[in-house]
């Protein structure tokens, strides 16, 4: 099985390359932010919650998005593998992460992340913003605070990896295709 975490910070193309790599390796992609978002549009109880705290650029509780998670693990049993695409982001959900696997007798293979300078993932965001109608891209100062709460909270989810001998940087400015191969590669590496 193969599961990989695709890591970096907000805007750093975790989505944009999570549909590339799906396609190529049959994984299921399980991103956070849009199980996140599809609550909110059905109007439970949870996405009443996490709204408040996603338009303000804030992460919401680990506990949260660990049930999300457990809950499409047990789901997906038959899976060739999954991409996690914006989770693990604190090291609680990185070590739940672990036991979750665990239980299937799984783990992680290898995390990738993008390496993407805040000026040009500033950059990024605001010119989504112009379309994709998310709140937390259109405004500057939710995204200084996307870009803090990275640093501070989700950062050290790189050093957990790390530790573990399964972390591997990629360049992440430059064309998407470019940025795919080299994700491809360090997949291939590690698989
Ligand atoms: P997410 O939905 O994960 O959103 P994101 O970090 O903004 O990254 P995304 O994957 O969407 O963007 P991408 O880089 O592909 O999180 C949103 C919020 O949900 C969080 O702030 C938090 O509140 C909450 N949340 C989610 N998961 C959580 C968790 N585990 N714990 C707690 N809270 C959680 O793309 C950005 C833009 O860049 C796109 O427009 C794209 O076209 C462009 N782009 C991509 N690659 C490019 C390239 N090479 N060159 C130029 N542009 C590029």
């Amino acid at each position: 099985m193969l599961n990989l975490v695709l890591f970096g910070p907000p805007g750093a193309g975790k989505g944009t390359q999570s549909e590339k790599i799906i396609d190529k390796y049959n994984l299921v992609h399980l991103s956070t932010g849009d199980l996140l978002r599809s609550q909110i549009q059905a109007g439970t109880e949870l996405g009443l919650k996490a709204k408040t705290l996603m338009d303000q650029g804030i992460l919401v509780p680990d506990e949260v998005v660990i049930g999300m998670i457990d809950s499409k693990l047990s789901e997906n049993r038959d899976a060739a593998g999954f991409i996690f695409d914006g989770f693990p982001r604190t090291v609680k959900q990185a070590e739940a992460l672990d036991g979750l696997l665990a239980s299937y007798n799984e783990s992680i293979t290898v995390m990738v992340a993008l390496i993407v300078p805040d000026e040009e993932l500033k950059k990024r965001l605001l010119h989504r913003g112009q379309t994709s109608g998310r709140p937390d891209d259109q405004d500057e100062q939710k995204i200084k605070t996307r870009i803090e709460e990275y640093n501070s909270k989700t950062a050290p989810v790189a050093e957990y990896y790390r530790q573990q001998n399964k972390y591997v940087s990629i360049e992440g400015v430059g064309e998407i295709e470019e940025i795919f191969g080299a994700i491809c590669d360090a997949i291939e590496k590690e698989a």
